[in-house]
């Protein structure tokens, strides 16, 4: 027996079809079904004089059902649902919550009047998808907002609230009190008229320049994937033909799309950053209540995760021992959100309220309060441990503790208190406000509640949790070593950091792997006491190369900043290979890729087979979220399989490594 996904009933001349499928609304087959059915008896039922069209549950419909993509199309498509719903001879009010996104604000696109409840956002996400409005959205939306507004909407799928859809002429009215109610009205007022359809508009054209310079901006944004230009041909279209035409142009564009490996690969990604919340034996485990959190260390990590825990609502208190650590922290957290009202993320009124619940203190006594506390001082054991033990003293009973450690053996860092079960890893990306990636690190003893503690605040903040084993270097580090290790070995043996740089970006990565050592600084963990000219990041540290902020590391920076390479660096580097006997050879930029990409994957592999990451999809979230791996590609884990795991296997071997088991059984 199918549930049912819609309801009918009429109220005084008003039809209300609400349709219910949770927990999103997803336009699954039946809803598409249930849509035209419904349309079709208010068209036939002479009581009925108009209709509204709303969504059960916490949201409108928030798009196509993408658990149906990948699978012969099931009609009735959503083209012909949008078609028969503007076609329909009496007024169709559509009734948004929640989220109306992709196929939902096509269908309230189709309709002929929109009212939004306050808080509702609308939008075209499915670029993030690597995909595009296939439902008429393209050819709709330019004609209610105009070519530059849909432009913004469409090719960087960000949704707009509800007032700002009202100001731009996407909705008719904000319902100030009851949605259903004050749609119902709204309808009735419209009965008699004639029902003004988005397709009778003309989309106005813009002049050329409008299409380059959104294009020009967004070139970074839009790199590597097909569906941006894609989006901007189909909303060029819409003004300069019929909008049967344009719909058709639309559609052609759009099944291109959905065939393409980029969708595939994006929809793979949705699911997987969702599996990934998703821990097996935590089911019904409470999470704890966190309202104060204290952070430790102000530096760079500390501040971060301070700002991202004060923009999610959350009070924070910052502890550093130094005083102008403390107040260059403290500055920092204040000037980042008084950027955010300046750039108009935030309201000024908001902003107070985030700046209130914010406090520093020199005395980690002053977090004995805290429901969590958050360490993120220097990366040393010694440090980390005395801290957790002054922790443990202060701390209630209850308060979760949590180390934002890098590489350290959480169990270790636990082993310093007498509440082990309290004790999990929340290793932020730096910048900790801005990356998604949170590893949830899961210690020897981490209670099942805490566990749960950690992901439900993941949520909280806006990251993308992975749960980690505890192993050096957890799940991302732990593969970054390996590519570390083969980029270094690459440029020992004759490659130059630029050629090793361009192959990466080329492959989709934002930066190469030297620009990222210099920006982050090689001189990490570096002494001039301790160092003996072992690896090339000590040679070049040892001659005062010591990154971006130096001037100079693999690379030396002109006047903008622009890194240029080095005669002198690429010296340093070649009498270390004389040093170590190591002749000097060109490498292809095929073997540059295989040995920047196939090392790392296998370590994923292992990394699974020792059960430190729980699922493949997890290492993906991981280098998508972390580390900037380019989402068209679904991750290294998804990329190896599209590949072919034998060949992967094979090129490991032709590169003299011997790929495990692990990776085999993949
Ligand atoms: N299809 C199927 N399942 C979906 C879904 C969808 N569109 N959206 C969400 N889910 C599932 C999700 O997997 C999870 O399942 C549960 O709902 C809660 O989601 C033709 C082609 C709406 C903002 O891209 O952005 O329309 O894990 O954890 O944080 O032109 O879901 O519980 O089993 O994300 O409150 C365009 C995708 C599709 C929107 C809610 N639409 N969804 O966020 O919950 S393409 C989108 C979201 C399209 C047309 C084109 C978010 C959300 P489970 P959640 P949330």
């Amino acid at each position: 027996m199918t549930r049912q996904v819609s309801s009918w009933r009429v109220d005084d001349g008003v039809a209300i079809l609400m349709l219910d499928n949770p927990p999103v609304n997803a336009i699954s087959a039946a809803v598409r079904s249930a849509l035209v059915d419904g349309v079709a008896r208010a068209g036939a039922d002479d009581a009925v004089a108009a209709i509204v069209v709303a969504c059960a549950g916490r949201t409108f419909f928030a798009g196509a059902d993408l658990r149906e993509f990948g699978k012969p199309s099931i009609p009735p498509f959503l083209t012909e649902v949008v078609d028969a719903i503007e076609a329909c001879p009496k007024p169709v009010v559509a009734a948004i919550h929640g989220n109306a996104l992709g196929g939902g604000l096509e269908i309230a696109m189709a309709c002929h009047y929109r009212v939004v409840a306050a808080g509702g956002r609308l939008g075209l996400p499915e670029v993030k998808l690597a995909l595009m409005p296939g439902a008429r959205g393209t050819q709709h939306l330019p004609r209610l907002v105009g070519v530059e507004k849909a432009l913004e909407i469409i090719a960087l799928g960000d949704p707009v609230g509800a007032e700002e859809a009202a100001a731009i002429g996407l909705v008719d009215l904000v319902a100030p009190g009851d949605l259903v109610e004050t749609a119902v009205a709204f309808a009735r007022g419209k009965i008699g008229e004639t029902p003004r359809r988005t397709r009778d508009r003309v989309a106005a054209p813009v002049p050329e320049t409008v299409y380059e310079a959104f294009a020009l901006k967004h070139a970074r944004k839009f790199r590597g994937f097909d569906a941006p230009p894609a989006i901007i041909a189909s909303i060029r279209a819409a003004t300069e033909l019929p909008f049967a035409e344009g719909a058709k142009r639309e559609r052609e564009i759009f099944l291109k799309l959905r065939e393409g490996p980029q969708n595939e690969a994006m929809r793979h990604v949705f699911f997987a950053e969702r599996e990934a919340a998703k821990v097996p034996g935590l089911d019904g485990v409470e999470p704890r209540s966190i309202a104060q959190v204290g952070v430790i260390g102000a530096g760079t990590m500390g501040s971060g995760i301070a700002i991202a825990l004060l923009s999610a609502g959350l009070n924070v208190v910052l502890y550093e021992r130094d005083t102008a650590a403390l107040e260059r922290g403290a500055t920092r957290v204040r000037a980042t959100i008084e950027g955010n009202v300046r750039s108009g993320r935030l309201s000024r009124d908001r902003a107070d309220e985030v700046l209130s619940a914010f406090t520093t203190t020199l005395d980690l006594d002053a977090l004995a309060g805290a429901d969590l506390a958050i360490e993120a001082a220097f990366e040393t054991m010694a440090v980390k441990q005395a801290i957790f033990a002054q922790l443990d003293k202060t701390m209630r009973p209850g308060a979760v503790l949590a180390s934002n450690t890098s590489y350290l053996d959480l169990d270790e860092i636990a082993a310093a208190t007498s509440r082990p079960a309290d004790v999990v890893g929340l290793h932020f990306f730096s910048p900790a406000n801005i990356m998604k990636l949170l590893e949830v690190v899961r210690g020897a003893q981490t209670a099942p509640d805490v566990l749960a503690t950690a992901l439900a605040l993941a949520k909280r903040i806006h990251k993308v949790a992975v749960v980690s084993g505890n192993a050096w270097g957890f799940i991302g580090n732990r593969m970054l070593a390996i590519r570390r290790r083969e980029a270094e070995a690459m440029v020992v043996e004759g490659a130059s950091p630029e050629q090793v740089d361009r192959v990466l970006e080329d492959f989709g990565f934002p930066m190469g792997p030297f620009r990222v050592a210099d920006l982050a600084g090689l001189d990490l963990g570096w002494s001039a006491e301790t160092s003996t000219g072992s690896t090339i990041r000590e040679c070049l540290n040892e001659a005062g190369r010591r990154g971006q902020k130096a001037g100079k590391g693999f690379f030396d920076y002109d006047e903008n900043r622009r890194p240029v390479s080095s005669p002198e660096a690429e010296a340093i580097i070649a009498r270390f290979a004389a040093d170590q006997g190591i002749g000097r050879r060109t490498l292809s930029d095929q073997e540059v890729l295989d040995r920047l990409l196939w090392p790392m994957v296998d370590e994923g592999a292992r990394l699974l087979g020792e059960g430190i990451a729980m699922r493949a999809s997890d290492i993906d979230v991981v280098w998508l979220n972390g580390y900037g791996w380019p989402a068209w590609t679904g991750g290294p884990m998804y990329h190896a399989r599209q590949v072919g795991i034998a060949e992967v296997c094979r090129r490991l071997e032709v590169l003299g490594h011997n790929p495990s088991d692990a990776l085999r059984s993949l």
